[in-house]
């Protein structure tokens, strides 16, 4: 799963990636990768009950895409940038939030217009390939329904929605893979703002960017990447009197990772030990096998049973064994639909 950030240019992608990834820009590259953390705070309870060697929270992969989301930007950088971002499977877009040097930002135009560009880009993918198919004088059944739904959401683009916002059955959205298109991809708004705009607690144009993020079923993170890069060099304890002095309740950069996470449709279970505490991604509705492949093939293929506790059930009854007396351990078959938040301890016979 990777997860791209845009945004104008100055607009504090950069700054972000670092963020997410605590990782320092590779020389500006034209796309710089890292992984982001997936903060839990149930893999930090896990941690103070096992004290493991070793904790493990989930990672997203991120990549800093360079470049201006849209035009007055060298054209072949810009294809670039559009390619990079078809291969995403979900993007970060950052406006600027705050003031600088005197000039107001503009975070409402700037994020209609990535919207509005992302739209364009697909009607143009559309476009394509609803002329060609029309064309043939000849159709397979499959070219058909492809001319079908082509069509179809060159209607529903052409009002100015997302391909977030059209239904699309399973068979359709399968017909869509391969195009890369944008508009269909989660996308998670984040606002930059400045200290000024983080103290008072508003920004340029803020109602108008929250409608516009409803409207679009767009999740929305108001931060300020700044003071956060400035909280991240910071000892716990002067962190937090510093969050506390700028009103911050959660860490925005926690936030981002955690709305990228939910709209890629990850969940976590979660392997405990003394060596190890670890959260493992999964699509949300994996099997338990499905979900043992994710630590290792040989566990999926030899799967026997997975031993599971809810994690809400193993605070409730204070621990492993307090679980198994309470009834809430309980041993699942292959097709078990792995819950987010499941302690997992996978049976499985080796060598096959
Ligand atoms: N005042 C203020 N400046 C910021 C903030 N975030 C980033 N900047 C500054 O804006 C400039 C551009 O940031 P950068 O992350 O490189 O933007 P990018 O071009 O989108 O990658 C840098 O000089 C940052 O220090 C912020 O929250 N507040
Ligand atoms: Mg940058």
């Amino acid at each position: 799963m990777k997860v791209g950030i845009i945004g104008r240019p100055g607009s504090g992608k950069t700054t972000l990636f670092k963020l997410l990834t605590g990782k320092g820009e590779a020389a500006r590259q034209e796309a710089s990768i890292g992984m982001a953390k997936v903060p839990d705070k149930r893999i930090d309870v896990l941690t103070e009950a096992f004290r493991p060697k070793k904790t493990v929270y989930a990672q997203v992969e991120v990549l800093d895409l360079a470049g201006a989301a849209s035009g007055g930007q060298d054209k072949k950088a810009l294809i670039r940038l559009v390619n990079h971002m078809r291969t995403m499977d979900a993007l970060i877009n950052v406006v600027k939030g705050f003031e600088e040097a005197g000039s107001l930002p503009h975070p409402y135009q700037d994020a209609t217009h990535a919207t509005d560009e992302l739209i364009l880009a697909d009607m143009a993918t559309a476009d394509v390939r609803v002329e060609r198919l029309a064309a043939q004088k000849k159709r397979t059944a499959e070219e058909e329904a492809e001319l079908e739904l082509m069509t179809r959401l060159l209607g529903q683009l052409g009002e100015g929605k997302s391909l977030r916002q059209v239904e699309l059955s399973d068979e359709d959205r399968a017909r869509l893979t391969g195009y890369g298109l944008l508009s269909v991809k989660p996308i998670i708004m984040c606002v930059n703002m400045g200290e000024e705009e983080l103290l008072s607690g508003s920004y340029e144009d803020m109602g108008k960017v929250r409608e516009h993020c409803s409207s679009y079923g767009m999740p929305l993170v108001e931060l300020c990447a700044g003071v956060e890069a400035e909280m991240a060099e910071l000892e716990e304890q002067d962190r937090l009197q510093l969050m506390e002095e700028y009103g911050i309740a959660e860490s925005g950069v926690d936030k981002v990772a955690a709305a990228v996470y939910m709209s890629l449709g990850l969940i976590s279970f979660f392997t405990v030990g003394e060596d190890e505490v670890r959260a493992w991604p999964v699509a949300n509705g994996s099997t338990a096998k499905e979900a043992a492949g994710k630590i290792h093939s040989d566990i999926e293929k030899g799967f026997i049973r997975a031993e599971t506790v809810a994690y809400d059930d193993f605070i409730a009854d204070g621990g492993m064994a307090g679980a198994r007396t309470a009834g809430h351990f309980r041993l699942e078959g292959r097709d078990y639909i792995v819950r987010d938040g499941d302690i997992m301890n996978y049976r499985f016979s080796h060598g096959k």
